[in-house]
């Protein structure tokens, strides 16, 4: 029998983001709801405004978006955020970031397994924020002992999907059938199920530690809590949601509505209450419920070096605090007028990311034209072209924003700031990668090539 062709880890992402979409819609027909909302939306986006259709398709998202989103789970324990970097990585996702959510008094830390590089994420952007729950933060010693015990237990990852998975990691290529049955193993992880797997008693001690310690430890596995496709105009997706029958949170996370989207901008419909079958401690059965999955949309913009990072993170924290009696999304508009608003003002004040590029006139040009020239000079004489890195990440302010909203009443519980990211990375198994390197590694790379393209090599830094 002749070998069947291997898809690569690309194939095997894009079709494992399709049937994690497919499995939430049938799941949760919200989700369907919300998705169809922002495929009208996007049309019409793109119908009124062939400028920015033309710059999605020079940056190869026009094709991307359609099929972009990016899902959450919550982990129980190392050994269960170590297999799933290992399956994951069978994908060519990469833990990206790490976000300490303990001071916003969600017990969780967390990473987001993203695609790296170019090519795979034009392939397919799929993106899963990971937390790891922080047993250590439940202040009672037995109930937190009885948690581990339950964790201890389960099993979230089939043999056979770990057998998949050392045959990657050998350097095997799986061959179609193989990735086919990867993606159909992989997705039995992330299932919902309706039974739980501890006593009513003990559910109600954990929910009342934290309810997400009850959401991560009383089930077989760390079911998908909300699946977020990307819209190009979130102020009108959270418009529409009402004619759609769905409630969203009152406020947008992230940055204000702007002319050159910066960074995220994210919102919600709140947890759907569900039936659960719990038992009692002697066997009986009880009917209870459980809040956890919900529906999220997000629109991306570009992507901010550190000093555009710390100037949101500043103007952010005085929005909050100067809110005053107005309302909030007035006080982020008005504090955020001191954050230039046009692509060239982000460059160079070096606020953004950029991908660059030789313009045909550049490459046409008399070498006597080009020469002289710095990079701005490049850019203004219409030689080199720039188009703004997005941010392919995650906000930890607006991830704390997103598990509050679902959190119901009662308000942040504060815990104490430590340092868990070398925890975190031990049970990882490897460290995170740094996202302002990589984006950074990336913007260096195409302005390498692009004078290269100019033969001004000499302004390569
Ligand atoms: C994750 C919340 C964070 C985002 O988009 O920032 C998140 C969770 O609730 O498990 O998904
Ligand atoms: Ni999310």
């Amino acid at each position: 029998m002749a070998p069947v062709p291997s898809p690569g880890p690309d194939a095997i992402r894009l079709a494992f983001s399709r049937a994690m979409s497919a499995m939430y819609r049938s799941e949760v027909p919200q989700y369907g709801t919300l998705l169809d909302l922002v495929r009208d939306v996007n049309a019409a986006v793109l119908d009124a405004d062939p400028a920015l259709r033309a710059h999605l398709a020079r940056t190869g998202e026009l094709e991307r978006i359609g099929d972009e989103r990016h899902g959450a789970i919550r982990l129980g324990t190392a050994a269960e955020l170590s297999d799933i970097r290992r399956v994951f990585a069978v994908m060519g996702m990469e833990p990206v970031g790490y976000y300490d959510l303990a001071a916003a008094g969600v017990p969780v830390h967390s990473t987001a397994f993203r695609p790296v590089g170019d090519t795979a994420l034009a392939a397919c952007p799929f993106r899963v924020f990971t937390s790891l729950i922080r047993l250590e933060l439940i202040e009672d010693p037995e109930l937190r002992a009885r948690a581990a015990a339950i964790l201890a237990r389960r099993q979230i990852v089939s043999p056979r999907l770990m057998a998949l998975v050392a045959r990657h990691e050998a350097g095997d290529a799986l061959d179609s059938h193989e990735g086919a049955e990867f993606v159909a193993e992989a997705l039995e992880i992330f299932r919902w199920h309706s039974a739980a797997t501890v006593d009513f008693d003990i559910y109600r001690q954990l929910h009342a530690a934290h309810r997400l310690i009850a959401d991560v430890v009383c089930f077989r596995g760390p079911h998908i809590n909300h699946l977020t496709p990307r819209t190009l105009d979130i102020d009108r997706v959270q418009a529409l949601m009402p004619a759609r029958g769905i409630t969203p949170k009152e406020t947008i996370e992230g940055p204000p509505p702007r002319r050159c989207p910066i960074l995220l901008r994210q919102t919600s419909f709140k947890a759907l209450e569900e039936a659960i079958a719990f038992t009692s401690p002697d066997g009986a059965p009880v009917a209870g419920h459980h809040t956890a999955r919900f529906g999220e949309i997000e629109q991306r913009g570009a992507a901010l070096t550190e000093a555009g990072r710390m100037l949101y993170d500043r103007l952010l924290a005085h929005a909050r605090a100067n809110a005053g009696g107005r309302p909030y999304d007035q006080a982020l508009r008005d504090v955020f007028t001191a954050f230039p608003d046009t692509w060239d003002g982000l460059r160079r004040q070096g606020l953004a990311f950029f991908r660059y590029a030789a313009t045909p006139a550049g490459r046409a040009a008399d070498a006597a034209d080009r020469d002289g020239l710095d990079v701005d000079g490049l850019i203004d004489a219409g030689f080199l072209a720039c188009d703004p890195l997005v941010y392919e990440d995650f906000l930890p302010v607006s991830a704390a924003g997103i598990f509050q909203s679902n959190l119901g009443g009662g308000g942040p519980q504060a815990y104490r700031p430590s340092d868990a990211r070398a925890a975190f990375e031990a049970a990882l198994g490897r460290p995170v990668l740094n996202e302002l390197d990589l984006y950074a590694t990336q913007q260096a790379a195409s302005l390498r090539q692009a004078l290269a393209d100019l033969d001004r090599s000499d302004l390569a830094a």
